[in-house]
């Protein structure tokens, strides 16, 4: 065999089967992340990226993905179909390999172009493990194959069940209820999102969404469900993630290509927003926390951009350098690389290590912007008039900033004078509760347990961060109050928005709004103020969002509190007979004692912990929300944000 057919020739041996499946079911974690909600929604990610993988060696176009009515979860292809021939080591077929043994996914042939791969990259046999049941489906050599395992263990030797002309893998698995306790049941707007994402990521492939749990008669197939396909890929994520922001330039500036044999794809435009929007991805995984290729992409956009503006003399009169940041303001870029070995560090390992990928990055972007600056002179020259505004604003920033934190740090009997603080000093045991309203403040700090709740009132609307430059941001007085009531400061050497959260006050920070639509803006309004300033707060696990009950339901001394209509019409009708029903349209409606019980009591009441689920995503819907339209907000914190309930 030539050294090319070698190559593309998949033999069943080629297969490195390691052990392990049971290892998968005793620790889940260690390899989907996590067993709630997350870790589901990772089985359905591993499988699809075993498509996707198959779609990039342009195998394969179409991908899609059914929710079953039963919560099963059905991932089709049409590539070439995982082969079936006998694994000479094992002596079963390779499908079977592939499917129980751990490790064995991608390891194929070590020339094989395998760059997706979940976050955690391993692979569909760790889905089988953590499956009830799956039954993968093969159609390939004109014939259709099948097998199934129970909870990773093979049912039967594979076995040809008929004809087809087809090409494809299909995969039907039924995720394992006594590991994944919570929940098993799929969110739709979680996967859609993400096989938009994918689609975007992987240009040309066409991925559908079905949910047959939800019937829809307007659409072809009779249930609700979307197509996703990108023919222009970063290029249409852009317009996508920045469709609510007004462009600053006339097109998105993009590249594609190779650089020292690294995939670089990069795309950006400039919004006359004032935050910075930068989002990585390494082999379609985000990485949140940034890594080599984000820093190899600042180098290139500062360093392209300094000179340009140097060279055309509209610097000579700032009486202050221009700094890296002042380049990012209004801007949204997606970087995305394929590295064959990716090394992921940091704290949720989304922060690539590879020291090869940042020139590689930094080269691709310096060649794309010096091109697009000479061909767009009138742009280059918004740019960099939007660079110098943003470095005269930074410039009134750092003295707003300077004074925040002066007070954070000189904390010590600088608490804000609104702030109730608790008596325990140790951070872990310790919460805030940032209450809307003096009032529904008042009522709190009679209502909590003064040893460990902390009470800080905020006055009516907080200032729109989204909207507001960064020196406003920081002269703002709730919003100062909330950093030094927290004891967060901000700013480094390196990074002059860096967050530091060691000195932390409270493990907790609870945000109380009343149940209705402005408390809901409320709420938003607070949100985003950590989603832009402090978002290491909220993927550390740190906010929360209180839930007041909605009604009391009364009968005699009998009382029963209720959290949405069908609580309250069961309660009613579990009491028979006439009851009383008062509905809360505010905290202020509590008193101190029915606010604990309800809403403040660990032993009783619900947290709601934010998490971001899909970091694009919740840009987007940001920048969307908080735009001019007010009944939208609601909607979007029950939809986008994945609430996890504890304390229950
Ligand atoms: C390796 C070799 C070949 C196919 C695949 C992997 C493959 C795996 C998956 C997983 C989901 N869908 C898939 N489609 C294909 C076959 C190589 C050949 O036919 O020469």
């Amino acid at each position: 065999m030539s050294d090319e057919a070698k190559k593309n020739n998949y033999s069943a041996d080629s297969i490195q089967a390691l052990e392990g499946m049971e290892h998968v079911r005793m620790r889940p974690s260690m390899y989907i992340g996590d067993v709630g909600v997350r870790g589901l929604h990772h089985l359905v990610y591993e499988v699809v990226d075993n498509s996707i993988d198959e779609a990039m060696g342009g195998h394969c176009d179409t991908i899609s993905v059914i929710i079953n009515e039963d919560n099963s979860i059905t991932v089709r292809d049409n590539g070439r179909g995982i082969p079936v021939d006998i694994h000479k080591k094992e002596g079963v077929s390779a499908l079977e390999v592939v499917m129980t043994k751990i490790g064995a996914g991608g390891k194929f042939d070590k020339d094989s172009y395998k760059v997706s791969g979940g976050l955690h990259g391993v692979g569909v046999s760790c889905v089988n493990a953590l499956s009830n049941n799956l039954k993968a489906t093969v159609f390939r050599n004109g014939t259709i194959y099948e097998q199934e395992y129970e909870r990773g263990k093979a049912s039967y030797p594979v076995k040809s069940i008929g004809e087809t002309e087809e090409r494809g893998t299909e995969v039907t698995f039924y995720p394992d209820d006594t590991i994944f306790t919570q929940t098993t049941e799929y969110n739709y707007e979680t996967l859609a999102n993400r096989m938009r994402e994918l689609a975007y990521l992987n240009k040309g492939v066409a991925i559908t969404l079905t949910d047959k749990r939800q019937k829809d008669k307007e659409s072809e197939s009779g249930f609700v469900g979307e197509r996703f396909f990108s023919e222009e890929g970063l290029k249409e994520f852009i317009k996508f993630l920045d469709g609510n922001r007004e462009q600053l330039i006339k097109s998105v500036i993009s590249m594609e290509g190779e650089k020292n044999g690294i995939p670089v794809e990069v795309a950006m435009v400039y919004n006359t927003s004032y935050t910075e929007n930068l989002h990585s991805y390494v082999n379609n995984i985000n990485t949140h926390e940034g890594g080599t290729h984000l820093s190899g992409f600042r180098r290139g956009l500062t360093s392209t951009l300094k000179k340009y503006a140097d060279s055309s003399g509209m610097l000579d009169k700032l009486k202050f350098e221009v700094q890296g940041d002042d380049f990012r303001e209004g801007l949204t870029a997606i970087v995305s690389v394929k590295v064959a070995e990716p090394q992921f560090e940091g704290q949720t390992k989304t922060k690539l290590g590879n020291r090869e990928v940042s020139s590689a990055v930094s080269q691709a972007v310096s060649e794309m912007l010096t091109n697009y600056l000479e061909e767009n002179p009138e742009d280059a020259k918004v740019i960099v008039q939007k660079v110098i505004l943003a470095a005269q604003a930074r410039h009134a920033a750092t003295k707003a900033r300077e004074m925040v934190q002066r007070k954070t740090v000189m904390s010590i009997g600088g608490l804000p004078g609104k702030l109730s603080d608790c008596s325990d000093q140790n951070p872990e045991n310790c919460e805030v509760f940032l209450v809307e309203g003096d009032s529904a403040g008042g009522t709190a700090k009679q209502g909590r347990d003064r040893n460990f709740q902390a009470i800080l009132p905020l006055r009516g609307k907080i200032l729109n961060v989204e909207k507001a430059m960064q020196h406003k941001v920081f002269e703002n007085e709730e919003i100062k109050n909330i950093y030094t009531a927290l004891g967060v400061t901000i700013g480094t050497e390196e990074d002059s928005k860096a967050l530091n959260l060691e000195k932390l006050r409270y493990h907790k920070v609870v945000i109380m709004c009343d149940a209705d639509v402005d408390g809901s803006h409320i709420e938003t309004l607070i949100l985003t103020f950590f989603f832009r300033y402090m978002r290491e707060l909220i993927e550390k696990g740190h906010v929360y969002i209180a839930t007041p009950p909605l009604y009391l339901v009364k009968k005699g001394s009998k009382k029963k509190y209720a959290w949405n209509d069908e609580e309250r019409d069961a309660i009613a009708e579990s009491f028979n007979g006439s009851v009383g029903i008062q509905r809360y349209k505010g905290l202020g409606e509590m008193n101190a004692e029915q606010l604990w019980d309800t809403t403040m009591n660990p032993e009783f009441r619900t947290l709601r912990q934010i998490t971001i689920d899909n970091a694009t995503e919740t840009d987007r819907v940001f920048s969307m929300l908080m735009g001019d339209e007010v009944p939208p907000r609601r909607e979007f914190i029950e939809k986008n944000a994945v609430y996890a309930n504890i304390d229950t």
